[in-house]
């Protein structure tokens, strides 16, 4: 089973033991409180800690998620969908910006959170490991994949760090626009010919696993919800979020005529909550450890951003000698 950025009972007391407890006592009824953490305030290591780790996954997560819609702009069908496309990946990359400026208030830089994602040892989201094989990949991208990110941070910009919260309000409201843009996309093909309705299932049938998969482990599994929730980080557990999810978008898919590729799938009456069969977990562990369809091809785009913009940042260098990033 997968084991990275797990945090063990020692150093979980280690974390608590560094801290000041009147310190972290007046910080967690500030959270109580729902007053919103500054950069300048006092909080504990494993709070930051942990905010760095979920902001730079998140800004990842857009920078690298804007590479399987990307290669689709010269493709796209017709005029008005290259430009829609084009304009919503060129947003991608300003929520990235958003983000690692968000996750640099908590004292790591942008250049560290670029070779860390280059040299692989932080993650991003695992459904950027897939390819975009058709268009109707695209429209299940930007329909299904845009929706589920839209859940989980319209939940957390309510959540207890100000520079994050400011930053996926933001976000979210551009995220809204890219939801209509999948949606008109995903309809189209899904009340379009028998082919097309064909190569969006097939699409459908594709993503529908890394879907589940993008919300994390289930509760029992997940390893950071407890600490991150009680500090307001995480607005909702990871079933939580899945399953508010699961009761938007399954009603949206099925008014279409599509078929969930998941015969196990119901709504259980008694508990309210969806049922869903083995969504492969192995899977999901493989693909964020770095084993996914797509991994290598998507760093790999990374390291050429990188060497291929180095003369771009040192032309702009300025006499002080700071190294300017690839996304300063
Ligand atoms: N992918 O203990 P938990 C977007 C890892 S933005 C990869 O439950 P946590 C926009 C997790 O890091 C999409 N890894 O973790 C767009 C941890 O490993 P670590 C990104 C995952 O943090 C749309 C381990 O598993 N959104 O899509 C994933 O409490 C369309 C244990 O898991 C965000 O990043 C995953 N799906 O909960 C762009 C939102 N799930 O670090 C282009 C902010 C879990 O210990 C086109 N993040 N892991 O080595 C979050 O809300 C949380 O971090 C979760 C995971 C909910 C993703």
């Amino acid at each position: 089973m997968y084991g990275g950025g797990y945090v063990s009972e020692e150093q979980r007391k280690q974390m608590q033991f560094d801290d000041d407890p009147e310190k972290l006592a007046a910080f967690e009824a500030r959270i109580d409180r729902g007053e919103k953490i500054e950069p300048q305030d006092w909080m504990p290591k494993e709070y930051r800690k942990q905010l760095i780790r979920m902001i730079e996954q998140h800004a990842h997560s857009e920078i690298i998620g804007a590479l399987p819609e990307g290669t689709w702009i010269t493709r796209a069908p017709g005029f008005k969908r290259k430009m829609a496309i084009m304009a919503k990946v060129q947003d991608e990359i300003g929520h990235a910006q958003l983000l690692y400026a968000a996750a640099e208030t908590l004292g790591k830089t942008r250049e560290q959170m670029l070779n860390d994602l280059i040299s692989g040892k932080s993650k991003y989201s695992n459904v950027f490991n897939y390819p975009a094989k058709t268009w109707s990949d695209v429209a299940v991208i930007g329909f299904l994949i845009d929706a589920a990110a839209i859940v989980n941070q319209t939940l957390n910009a309510k959540g207890s760090y100000g520079p994050y919260c400011r930053a996926l309000e933001r976000i979210c409201y551009e995220e809204a626009f890219h939801l209509k843009q999948g949606h008109d996309a995903f309809v189209s093909l899904a009340t379009g010919s028998k082919r097309m309705r064909e190569e969006l299932q097939e699409a459908l049938n594709r993503w529908w696993r890394p879907i589940i998969h993008f919300f994390g482990p289930s509760d029992k599994q997940s390893v950071h919800s407890d600490k991150l929730m009680k500090w307001k980080v995480k607005m909702a557990s990871n079933d939580d979020m899945r399953n508010q999810y699961l009761d938007m978008y399954v009603p949206r898919i099925r008014e279409l005529d599509l078929t969930i590729p998941d015969p196990e799938l119901r709504k259980d009456p008694d508990t309210g909550r969806w049922v869903f069969g083995d969504p492969n977990w192995d899977e999901f562990y493989e693909v964020i450890k770095g084993n996914g369809p797509c991994n290598e091809e998507r760093l790999a785009v990374r390291r050429w951003a990188e060497e291929n913009g180095t003369w771009v940042r040192q032309a702009l260098q300025p006499k002080s000698g700071k190294y300017i990033t690839p996304l300063a």
